[in-house]
């Protein structure tokens, strides 16, 4: 067997430990990290997902997955399999009949999923395997099929199992939709899985949810507040169903697998938080831009103002580190997602960038926050006339680890398009990604330039009065959106283009500003403010954080949901957690 006995691979770095390669490899040094950690939690090296003969089914370490093809589940392969346990995939419905654990990661839309289980005749007897009380977990979108119908696309039948119907937050009351981040959970009954995580956040991105009734009461182990109360893990027996998703919240989600997938074993209990998690957490997340430079090796760069090049004779590009270290390294210290921008993706082709891809692969194996890689997401024709689709180029990026994509410059020619024709057509990439992966998984990265007006009535862009007057004494800017790393600027606005593209199935937006990137002065509040009022799907504030009152001032300031930095956390000038316990002081709620 090739998997360790669970007791081992309790020992999971967390924040404060230190994340190092020995290697002077970019990509490959992180090969040897991930030995160097299983080795650390005394593991045996995994040689890859071993799909067992059905003999096996009785051995303790593994656990069966139910994965019906629709969408991305490497995240919950990745944290099983770092848990020290295998995975045997369902292919027949009585796979599902001889699992000793089954863990049923929904993912894509409730119809798409409902239809599959059908087809493939596993929805009785997945029925079938939960009324005999067999251990079960369901994830997400696997919480919600229990119940008797949704309204996504619908409504559409589901399992039944559970009284009640799925429906869709209400977005009208001002909270943004999808639910997207950590937030706390209000834990109702006994529910073993979620014993020790009361106080703590766990991660969730959902746009639909369960209501708690009557009817259902009985079912639910905790709820979450997000404009109401909704249901957030339900149990009865050996059945679980969580809204959240466990593999997504780092070591409190890792530990709640753990006690699904060995209820006997042994946690120690953590030290009990600063404060009690009580509502969704503001996000602080670490920005990783990565080019190739001139040697070849793929590097994480920094750019003042978007020129990633040195001050020097030779002009070589920035060099801040290794991607899959960094990465590792701001998860552990607390980060609650981790982006990655291709920031060359524009000009070479992604598909073809085959270390970028490693890179999300190697990251994903070991950092359990929600991964976002953008750059180069457009159709793309290769040197042989090889035609590839935005979809493809995205499908590729998820099925490497990323969990969201973020798309730059092809949103901004979507947008162009919509707002002169008014008319979705359904081919741009933001339309078929969202349709496929769901909005939650599409981010629109928006790259502004400031350009300053003596009167707002000068453009037909939307302009707002500046805190700061322009070189001339000019009171007012609109804020002109670029492609191809700020190097062109395109006749759209920030504001036009974020209503565009929500419109057009965005599920959040990253909102960088040109004129703050590397400068440590401060996010553009004007900016920030005009994008998060006037949005109502979740803008990240990016650009120009310097000191930890940047991240108070945004965030009291402004409705920005999240708030990245790159610079300041790349060149170790504030770790992540002062960050954190800043905001905890100015009374404003994140995860610890
Ligand atoms: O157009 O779909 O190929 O996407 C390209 C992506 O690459 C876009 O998301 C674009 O923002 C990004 N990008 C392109 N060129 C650059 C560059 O810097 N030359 N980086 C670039 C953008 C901006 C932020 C940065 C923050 C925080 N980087 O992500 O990390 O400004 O920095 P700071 O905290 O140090 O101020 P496509």
């Amino acid at each position: 067997m090739e998997a360790a006995t669970f007791a081992s691979a309790k020992q999971i770095p967390t924040a404060g430990s230190s994340y190092s390669t020995p290697s002077s490899l970019n990509v490959s040094g992180s090969h040897s990290l991930q030995c160097l950690w299983r080795i650390s939690r005394k593991l045996k090296p995994s040689k890859g997902f071993s799909i067992r003969a059905s003999s096996s089914v009785d051995d303790d370490s593994v656990v069966t997955l139910l994965d019906y093809g629709a969408g991305n589940v490497r995240s919950v392969r990745n944290a099983i399999r770092f848990l020290g346990f295998d995975i045997k995939d369902v292919q027949t419905p009585e796979d599902i009949m001889n699992a000793k654990r089954l863990i049923f990661p929904g993912v894509g839309a409730f119809a798409a999923a409902m239809d599959v289980l059908n087809k493939k005749e596993m929805a009785e007897v997945l029925c079938a395997y939960i009324k005999q009380d067999r251990p079960f977990l369901g994830i997400c979108l696997g919480l919600q099929l229990l119940f008797e119908s949704s309204e996504e696309n619908g409504p559409v039948k589901g399992l039944g199992l559970i009284p009640g119907a799925v429906g869709r937050f209400d977005s009208s009351n001002g909270f943004r939709v999808p639910h997207i981040g950590w937030n706390a959970l209000q834990i109702t009954k006994d529910s073993q899985i979620l014993d020790d995580i009361g106080s703590r956040h766990v991660y969730f991105v959902h746009s639909y949810r369960a209501m708690p009734s009557d009817d259902n009461r009985d079912w639910i182990s905790s709820t979450c507040n997000y404009g109401e109360n909704f249901i957030a893990s339900v149990r009865r027996g050996n059945i679980h169903a969580v809204q959240f998703h466990p593999e997504k919240s780092g070591d409190v989600g890792l530990s709640i697998l753990r006690r699904f997938l060995d209820p006997k074993c042994e946690i120690t209990k953590k030290p009990p938080v600063h404060r009690k998690a009580s509502k969704l957490a503001k996000r602080v997340i670490a920005c990783l831009d990565v080019r190739t430079n001139d040697k070849g090796d793929l590097v994480v760069t920094k750019g003042d103002q978007y020129n990633v090049r040195e001050h020097t004779k030779e002009n070589e590009v920035r060099n801040l580190g290794k991607p899959v270290d960094l990465a590792g390294q701001y998860y552990l210290d607390g980060a609650d997602e981790v982006s990655f921008l291709n920031i060359t993706g524009f000009r070479d082709f992604p598909l073809g960038d085959l270390p970028m891809l490693q890179v999300l692969r190697y990251t994903s194996e070991n950092v359990f926050v929600p991964l976002t890689v953008g750059g180069g997401i457009r159709d793309f024709t290769d040197g042989t006339g090889r035609y590839y689709s935005s979809l493809e180029v995205a499908s590729e990026y998820f099925r490497s680890g990323a969990d969201k994509v973020s798309i730059g410059s092809d949103a901004v020619y979507a947008a162009e398009e919509y707002l002169k024709t008014g008319v979705k057509t359904g081919k741009s990439s933001l339309e078929q990604i969202s349709k496929v992966y769901g909005n939650q998984a599409v981010v629109v990265s928006i790259d502004p330039r400031r350009v300053y007006l003596k009167d707002p009535d000068d453009v037909e862009f939307k302009a707002v009065r500046v805190r700061n007057p322009g070189p001339n004494g000019e009171e007012y800017a609109w804020y002109q959106c670029t492609v191809n790393g700020g190097r062109e600027g395109r006749p759209i606005g920030a504001y036009e283009l974020a209503k565009a593209v929500e419109d057009l199935g965005a599920g959040e937006i990253l909102l960088n500003c040109i004129d703050c990137d590397g400068q440590g002065k401060g996010f553009d509040i004007d900016l920030i403010k005009l994008i998060s009022d006037a949005v109502s799907i979740p803008v990240i504030a990016s650009s120009g954080a310097g000191a930890v009152e940047h991240f108070s001032e945004v965030f009291l300031e402004t409705n920005a949901s999240a708030a990245l930095a790159a610079g300041i956390f790349h060149r170790k000038e504030v770790p992540i957690q002062s960050v954190k316990e800043h905001l905890l002081k100015a009374g404003i709620e994140v995860r610890m």
